[in-house]
């Protein structure tokens, strides 16, 4: 099982290669996934179709592009060495070290030899009689394999919005979660940025220092708090490190969303205001994400949540000199935290410079892009760049431009055309030996992407060696097992505010997408629980097909 097999049914030149596994994207998912099923001796080959290892920090390149995780904690956990020899040098490090510490990684545990770079997976069929998917690649290539790992990420399908005219824009149109690798320069420039999401609220406050004029075109306003970013000290990191076994078992096993955090005792309508603002002060000065964990109801009570959206809101007001400006940018249609909270150094501060306007395309929708301008019901806005900060396709755009198909012909893209359906966001009926990591079904975007990807990472590899140990041939997800899974996330997002925001959790930044609440909520802790109890009791809700003798094999 552990070498890579050349096989070819008439001795010809013509062979196909075959794997063990086939891994989509050599993303922090994708290499993990080789690491660890390359150290069980299974052959591998994963297929990245960016230039490099790296994913999402491969490609969101733009101006100010920063986890919104603290990089002690948005780092592997896997490697004691690793963890201990990398020296992070920020709070939040910016994306060039990311894509590095990517890089670092991929060298040190010696990757590349079985990653294809610049190739993307086209298609992949599950053959019923031999259990084996074929694999066929941008190159025009075909490979079998008995597994495929979709380690396609959950915002990397960058989405160019449908404007009107933009085709015959003539200045260059940058699209932030598709940034061009040479630098680019907006000095003395009129840029203008569509969009007002997390890449937004990262690249605004850099290209407003650039830019001899910047307008931001803004649909709907959304809640930041301050990332307080900062360098980090030797001492720190040391402080961190020496830490670590608590830190990061408490990310896995007690954090609903893996980071390590305190975890709030209390409701936000237990405290009296000036208690309860003294907290929400305190946590806006330290900054960062976990301001949503003050208090523990804030995603499920909305009167609870409204103390924590009115302080933010207060805080634009403070920051924002013009009153007008300050009210647009008042978040008003969704509750605090239903859609990703943004992190960010500076943005509100921003409309505050003589060259930066800001234009509701709420109120006066953009009717057009012409050769020079973006034109609004009232105005002619000229720019001679755009940057288009309009989102992904999120959690199932790249699986969707795979032609994926399992049992009887059927494409994912037909089943999943009423929303996906995953068992605990790892398979999907009818496709046997697929796995998805952090899929929708799964904790996923609602964490630290990388606590969930070695969880997802560490269950696969465990249940691939357990078929090999029982000589079996293919397992999938039952249909039961599965409708009881989506049915109990459904259930479980509409315990929460969650569903209130027309977010891309939901699908709703994308025109036809059907609206079902994608991630699983119930918190990364318990979630591995489930994950942990279902293996323990032989892979309970699967279904698992014995190999055939092998002179049964040889004669089908
Ligand atoms: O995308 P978004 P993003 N006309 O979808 C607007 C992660 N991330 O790239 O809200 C005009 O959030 C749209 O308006 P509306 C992070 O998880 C992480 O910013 O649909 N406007 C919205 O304002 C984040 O949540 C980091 O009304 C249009 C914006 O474009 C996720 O990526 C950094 C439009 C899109 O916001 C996505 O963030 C950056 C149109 N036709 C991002 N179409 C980290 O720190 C869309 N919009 C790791």
């Amino acid at each position: 099982m552990s070498a890579l097999r050349s096989v070819s049914g008439n001795n010809s030149a013509a062979a196909t290669e075959a794997y063990d596994a086939v891994v989509v994207g050599a993303g922090f998912a994708g290499m993990y996934m080789l690491h660890r099923l390359r150290g069980q001796g299974f052959s591998v080959r994963v297929y990245e179709q960016g230039g490099d290892v790296g994913g999402t920090w491969y490609w969101n390149r733009y101006p100010g592009a920063r986890c919104d995780v603290e990089s002690m904690q948005y780092s592997y956990s896997f490697s004691e060495e690793l963890q201990q020899e990398w020296n992070w040098s920020e709070r939040y490090a910016p994306q060039p070290e990311i894509l590095k510490y990517a890089i670092h990684v991929a060298d040190r545990f010696d990757l590349r030899s079985d990653i294809q770079l610049n190739t993307r997976v086209d298609r992949a069929a599950f053959d019923e009689s031999t259990s084996l998917w074929s694999v066929t690649t941008s190159d025009s290539k075909t490979v079998t394999a008995k597994y495929v790992v979709l380690a396609t990420g959950c915002l990397s399908n960058a989405r160019m919005p449908e404007i009107k005219g933009l085709s015959d824009f003539k200045g260059k149109v940058y699209h932030t979660g598709h940034w061009p690798h040479e630098p680019v320069d907006f000095t003395g420039l009129r840029v203008g940025v569509i969009g007002t999401g997390s890449s937004a609220i990262q690249s605004v406050p850099i290209i407003a220092r650039q830019a001899s004029r910047l307008t931001v075109f803004q649909r709907t306003p959304n809640f930041s708090i301050p990332a307080r970013n900062a360098p980090l000290t030797a001492e720190e990191r040391e402080t961190f490190r020496a830490r670590y076994p608590e830190i990061r078992r408490f990310a896995r096993e007690e954090a609903r969303n893996g980071i390590y955090t305190e975890l709030p005792d209390r409701g936000a309508l237990d405290d009296g205001d000036n208690e309860r603002r003294a907290k929400y002060e305190a946590r806006w000065n330290r900054g960062g994400l976990t301001f949503m964990s003050v208090y523990n109801n804030l995603a499920i009570d909305k009167a609870a949540n409204d103390t924590a959206a009115d302080f933010v809101r207060e805080k634009i007001a403070e920051i924002v000199g013009d009153p007008e400006t300050a009210k647009l940018l008042q978040p008003n249609n969704h509750p605090i935290g239903s859609k990703r909270i943004c992190i960010d150094t500076d943005y509100f501060a921003t409309f505050n410079r003589p060259n930066v306007t800001l234009v509701d395309i709420r109120s006066n929708p953009i009717e057009e892009i012409t050769a020079n301008a973006v034109r609004t019901g009232a105005e002619d806005y000229e720019v001679d760049a755009l940057v288009l900060a309009t989102g992904f396709d999120a959690m199932t755009g790249s699986v969707a431009k795979i032609d994926i198909r399992g049992r009887d012909g059927r494409t994912l893209n037909q089943k999943w055309a009423e929303g996906p359906k995953t068992y605990l966001g790892l398979m999907s009926a009818g496709f046997p030996n697929l796995f998805i990591i952090t899929g929708p079904g799964s904790p996923s975007v609602l964490s630290n992407m990388i606590v969930s990807i070695e969880q997802h990472v560490d269950w696969i590899t465990d249940c691939i060696a357990w078929m090999r140990d029982r000589g079996l041939d293919a397992m999938e997800a039952r249909t039961d097992a599965e409708d009881k899974w989506v049915a109990h996330v459904n259930e479980v997002a509409h315990t929460t505010l969650y569903p209130q925001a027309n977010s891309w959790y939901m699908g709703a930044n994308i025109p036809g997408k059907p609206q079902i609440f994608m991630p699983y909520i119930g918190g990364v802790g318990a979630y591995r629980q489930i994950c942990n109890e279902i293996a323990a009791n032989g892979y309970e809700g699967f279904a698992m097909v014995a190999a055939p003798p092998v002179q049964q094999r040889a004669s089908s």
